[in-house]
């Protein structure tokens, strides 16, 4: 063993043995309980940054650590390599974008084995690998035969000078980014997915995740956006009828106006006999659809001259044309309630429309200040007045449907998903058009469409529209001469599905195989909470729709789903626009992949961000060569103990001092063991710390103890310690402490070793009994391990009858979890 910690010569020979060993290569062990642990795989950027290091990092320890607790683990890696990045590049860099990405993915690929993460590599594929499209392509032919993809006109950016459809983010201030011309809006056809198919079971699946964060449930629950309410028929002439879609059937008394979207059939048919109409829509067209625009936008909007007759009073309503109604919610018209709802409140103000109060509020309301949006007891309602809100909702609800006026409804603010994009360099949507049948599917044993890859690339329309080999076939239906779809698919495709096929990575005859059935749900999946919406909304859908074809036997993609923090520097995020970039690939070679490793773990716990600084990474090496000092030092003491028979010893015999040592060793597994199970990464390095002190002090004990029955019990806890230490820190650093474990002769291969355990007889581990509560309310109590996880006590809490019966049908909104004392969940009323 050398004196001095050369790590790079160090990590050089570990991860030599691992590619020799293939330690990490994973099959079906169906005699272990299996642990799929994976990070969201990367974009071929070209290097790794420190978050791509952070990421990876936090995926390794926890798959590293799960194997020591014998899981059967996997930890795949690939490359989500189809993307605009690769276009622009390929414009700037007269490379093609395949040969561009390729490139990428040598270069970083070098760079994550440098850093020594425990990955299958046999089953990496990038997404633009035919064979992986392949399938996503089947896929979608199989959505269509089932009705879930089909084909509707929607707006696109289209820059009238490079004449191109451009992506958002190609739009600056509102110019092409290459032309800096002023940005069209065009309607062209699209594809859609019918992802609302499935809304109901998006969000009561959120239910069933209890290992996910409570912030990024509420964000998929909001962005579902499922509202209970009323659709109401105004009867505008003997053809004609109006419907909305109202929230508070309760205000239906309280209704002075009509108001319906520009594009609305209604608005449409005005505009043939109106001039002032005609013009205000085409003014309409201009301005933005984002939500959060119409949100802002000055609310106006002019009169048709039309009316329809209220359901229960029979008054005539006139039917406005407004702005901030929008087309594609509801039924894309709603009943005005000016002094109800604060939209139709500033809408009524600036056209002078009158103002019915239907409810009486708490408090004295000032109308002309604002609308009262709240709930309260109806009045001016005739039949209705004197029930409170919720009454009135339900009373009215029933008397439109007994009068063929109206009905319930659920209505979602999802909208399906449009996978068309107008670029090179994506999945070739597999879509053939025949004069005579329309829009085809590409047959099975013609998959994949391959996407020609040698191509001359301008950067205005997409080349595939300028090579008539790819585009000119034949009709699969009639055999007529068609042309094929240009477009490809969105990338949030590829990225939907992928962590299935690493189960089944080289089954070419079938996109997945039972191997799936056995690996999904990821256990664990780690990645960024800027996905917190699209990109798991996009991989839970589709993970319900491999199951309803019979691939996968789970309703949820990832059971537990960790978002990890940002990396800032100097307390913002580091963007090469301000310049503070780190690289890591300069720290890797000045201070090795461990004691990166080892400082992206302990300077934050893994869901907070982490503040980038040198100084940390210094003091993370130096503690390694502390440890690897200490071992150098007393290497032939340890490896006498390792290599000769080690005695039973009665500790309670012995001396106290030496009795506390011990017990303190195990109290920091202790602690240890409970922050790697709540993921709290930092501290379990804090205990490792602790431990090579601890063994500090044990060689000084040692030191000053010569007599016989004190030392050898002294270079036994030593050497115990040590065999702790290195386990706690594999998982972090795991190249020095396989390769002291080996140079130490410890016993077996640290790499197939098992979790240290604790010993009975220093610690016993208590339970608690904790209070669970709903809506603040006591509905039981439980018991549970001390300190014990928030799922687990979630999931045993709703266990119990008397407290499942009052969350029965509820949404839970909330769990407060205070460790030791109580549980408080939170449903809606
Ligand atoms: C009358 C009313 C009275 C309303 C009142 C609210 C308060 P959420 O919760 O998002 O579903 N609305 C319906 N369709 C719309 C459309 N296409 N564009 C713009 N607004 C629309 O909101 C439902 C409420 O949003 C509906 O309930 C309707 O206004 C409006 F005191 O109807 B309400
Ligand atoms: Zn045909």
């Amino acid at each position: 063993m050398q004196e001095t910690y050369n790590h790079s010569e160090i990590e050089a020979q570990v991860q030599q043995d691992w590619q020799q060993t293939q330690v990490y290569k994973t099959n079906e062990a169906l005699s272990k309980e299996k642990f799929y642990c994976l990070a969201m795989f990367p974009y071929p950027s070209g290097y790794l940054h420190v978050g791509h290091v952070r990421n990876y990092t936090i995926a390794d320890v926890i798959a590293r650590y799960q194997r020591l607790k014998g899981k059967n683990v996997l930890q795949p890696i690939g490359w989500d390599a189809f993307g605009l990045p690769a276009e622009n590049a390929a414009i700037k860099n007269k490379i093609t974008p395949a040969a561009w990405t390729y490139q990428n993915i040598a270069h970083m690929r070098a760079q994550l084995k440098r850093l020594g993460f425990a990955y299958d590599w046999s089953r990496e594929f990038a997404t633009c690998d035919p064979n992986y499209y392949k399938w996503e392509q089947w896929l979608f032919t199989r959505l269509f035969k089932k009705g879930l993809a089909y084909r509707k006109n929607a707006v696109v950016n289209w820059d009238p000078v490079d004449r191109t459809v451009l992506a958002n983010e190609q739009v600056i201030h509102g110019r092409g980014w290459r032309s800096n011309a002023p940005i069209e809006r065009k309607v062209i056809p699209q594809w859609f997915i019918k992802i609302t198919a499935y809304a109901d079971e998006l969000l009561s699946g959120l239910e069933q995740l209890g290992g996910w964060p409570e912030k990024v449930i509420t964000m998929q629950r909001n962005w579902i956006g499922r509202s209970v309410g009323v659709e109401v028929d105004f009867v505008v002439d003997a053809s004609n009828t109006l419907t909305v879609f109202t929230t508070r059937p309760d205000t239906l008394m309280g209704v002075s106006y009509l108001a319906i979207a520009p594009q609305h059939p209604l608005a449409q048919r005005a505009a043939k006999s109106n001039v002032m109409v005609k013009n205000f829509i085409a003014a309409c067209k201009r301005i933005e659809v984002s939500e959060a625009a119409i949100a802002t936008i000055e609310k106006r909007g002019i009169n048709t001259g039309l009316t329809a007759k209220h359901p229960l009073n029979g008054a005539a309503l006139p039917i406005w044309v407004a702005n901030f109604v929008v087309m594609d919610y509801g039924n894309g018209a709603i009943m005005g309630v000016p002094a109800h709802d604060q939209r139709d409140w500033e809408f009524a103000q600036k056209y002078h429309l009158p103002r019915h109060i239907v409810l009486r509020s708490d408090m004295a309301w000032n109308y002309d200040k604002a609308a009262f949006t709240g709930y309260g007891a109806v009045i001016n309602s005739g039949d209705f007045d004197g029930l409170d809100s919720q009454a009135a909702c339900d009373a009215v609800a029933y008397m439109l449907a007994s009068k063929n006026m109206g009905k319930r409804k659920v209505n979602y603010r999802l909208r399906d998903w449009g996978i068309s994009r107008q670029r090179y360099w994506g999945t070739p949507i597999p879509i053939i058009y025949c004069n005579d049948c329309g829009a085809v599917t590409v047959a099975e044993k013609d998959l994949p469409v391959i996407l020609p890859e040698k191509i001359e690339f301008s950067g205005t329309s997409s080349p595939l529209k300028n090579i008539p080999e790819f585009y000119q076939t034949s009709c699969p239906a009639c055999g007529k001469p068609a042309t094929r779809e240009t477009d490809t698919f969105d990338t949030f495709m590829e990225s939907s599905w992928y962590y299935a096929r690493f189960a089944s990575f080289d089954q070419n005859n079938h996109l997945l195989d039972d191997r799936a059935k056995y690996w999904t749900p990821v256990d664990q999946y780690i990645g960024g909470i800027e996905h917190a919406v699209m990109h798991l909304l996009y991989a839970r859908f589709l993970h319900k729709v491999l199951r309803d074809e019979g691939l996968l036997n789970s309703d949820e993609p990832f059971a537990r789903l960790l978002t990890q923090g940002m990396v800032l520097k100097d307390g913002s995020k580091m963007s090469k626009s301000k310049g503070n970039i780190i690289d890591p690939q300069l720290l890797i070679e000045q201070y090795g992949a461990d004691t990166l490793r080892l400082f992206t773990i302990f300077n934050a716990p893994p869901a907070q961000s982490l503040e980038w600084s040198g100084n940390g990474v210094a003091g993370a090496h130096r503690f390694l060569k502390r440890l690897w000092h200490f071992c150098y030092q007393q290497q032939t003491v340890i490896r006498t103990i390792n290599t000769n028979k080690r005695p039973y010893i009665e500790w309670k015999q012995k001396d106290a001092t030496l009795q506390n040592l011990r017990r303190t060793m195990y109290q920091i597994l202790q602690q240890a063991n409970f922050d790697m199970q709540r993921l709290q990464l930092n501290t379990v390095v804090s205990a490792s710390m602790k431990l090579l002190n601890l063994l500090h002090d044990v060689a000084n004990y040692a030191q000053q103890h010569r007599s016989e029955a004190d030392l050898q019990p002294a270079l036994r806890l030593m050497n115990k310690i040590l065999v702790v230490l290195l386990r706690l820190l594999y998982p972090i650093t795991p190249h020095i402490t396989v390769f002291l474990w080996k140079e130490l002769q410890c016993e077996g291969n640290l790499d197939k070793m098992y979790w240290p355990k604790l010993a009975n007889d220093v610690l016993s581990i208590d339970s608690v009994n904790i209070v669970i509560q709903v809506n603040g309310k006591v509905r039981g109590h439980i018991n549970v391990a001390i300190d014990a996880d928030k799922a687990v006590v979630k999931s045993a809490a709703l266990q119990q009858t008397n407290v499942s019966k009052f969350i029965r049908n509820k949404i839970v909104r909330k769990v407060i979890y205070i460790p030791n004392k109580l549980i408080n969940i939170v449903v809606d009323h």
